[in-house]
C-alpha cells in the first residue's frame, strides 16, 4: 500500500504496526504534543498520555470529576483494549485454527478502540485553561477556517451543530482533508464511524455523556458552549502545520 502521508521520524515496523488503524499515524502527523500517546508500554505499542494540565484547570467550564474520570479510567481503557485487540489479532496468526472466525469481531475492537484512543489523546491537548476565542489572525488555521468555511462564526455554528446533532454518543471533527487540501467538518458516532480515510483530525470534541453529564447532565448544547471557551487554537494551529508537512 501506498500512502501520501508517510511521516518522518518512524520506523516501518511502527508504521505497519499502527497503519492497520483508522488514522493511527496519520492522525499522530508529525505532532510532537501527541508523541506520548504512541509510546510502547508493557501491554503494547499504546500509552495514555499524562493530561497536560491539572484536573481542575479547565473548571468552571469542564469539571474536574469528569477529567479525572475521562482521561484515568474511559482513555485508559480504550489504551488498554487497543492493545490487548493486536495481541489478539497475533495470537490468532499465530494460532490459527478455529480462532481466525474471531478476526471480524476482534478488528472491531482494534477500530473503535484505537480510534477511541487516537481522538482522546487529541482532545485533550486541544484544550486549556483560558483558551478560547478565536485563532490569532495570521495563523494558517484562521484563514483556513476564513477561506474554507466563509468566516469564524460560520465555521463555529456548523462544528457545534455537527457536534451538537450527533446520534448517540460520538465526536463533532474539524479534520484536514489532504487530497483536497481543505478543511471539513465531520461527525463520528462512536470513535470510529462516518470518517473519511487520510484526513487529520485537528480539533475533536468528545460528545460521550462522558464527557459532560455530571456538570451539564443533559444539555450538551451548554457543554459544547463550554468546550468553545477552552480551545487551545495553538495546538490546533501546530496539528494543520503537521498535518499539511506531512501530507
Ligand atoms: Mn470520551
Amino acid at each position: 500500500m501506498t500512502t501520501p502521508y508517510e511521516p518522518g521520524g518512524f520506523s516501518r515496523r511502527e508504521m505497519i504496526g499502527s497503519a492497520a488503524l483508522v488514522g493511527g499515524w496519520m492522525a499522530l502527523g508529525a505532532d510532537p504534543t501527541l508523541a506520548a500517546a504512541y509510546q510502547a508500554s508493557d501491554s503494547g505499542p499504546y500509552s495514555l498520555p499524562p493530561l497536560p494540565y491539572d484536573y481542575a484547570d479547565l473548571e468552571p467550564h469542564i469539571d474536574a470529576q469528569t477529567m479525572k474520570l475521562h482521561h484515568d479510567i474511559h482513555h485508559a481503557g480504550y489504551v488498554r483494549k487497543a492493545n490487548a485487540a493486536l495481541a489478539t489479532l497475533q495470537r490468532i496468526r499465530e494460532t490459527g485454527g478455529n480462532d481466525i472466525k474471531k478476526v471480524r469481531a476482534v478488528s472491531d475492537a482494534l477500530s473503535f478502540n484505537a480510534s477511541g484512543h487516537v481522538l482522546h489523546a487529541i482532545f485533550w491537548q486541544n484544550m486549556k485553561k483560558d483558551g478560547g476565542g478565536e485563532p490569532s489572525s495570521g495563523t494558517d488555521i484562521a484563514g483556513m477556517i476564513r477561506r474554507d468555511f466563509g468566516s469564524f462564526h460560520a465555521f463555529a455554528g456548523h462544528f457545534q451543530a455537527a457536534a451538537a446533532q450527533v446520534q448517540g454518543s460520538g465526536w463533532g471533527i474539524l479534520a484536514y482533508e489532504p487530497l483536497a487540501k481543505r478543511l471539513i467538518v465531520l461527525q463520528s458516532e462512536k470513535h470510529n464511524n462516518l470518517s473519511v480515510w487520510g484526513v487529520v483530525p485537528l480539533l475533536v470534541i468528545d460528545v460521550w455523556e462522558h464527557a459532560y453529564y455530571l456538570r451539564y447532565q443533559n444539555r450538551r448544547n451548554d457543554y459544547i458552549k463550554a468546550f468553545m471557551r477552552v480551545v487551545n487554537w495553538d495546538h490546533v494551529e501546530k496539528r494543520l502545520q503537521a498535518a499539511r508537512q506531512n501530507a
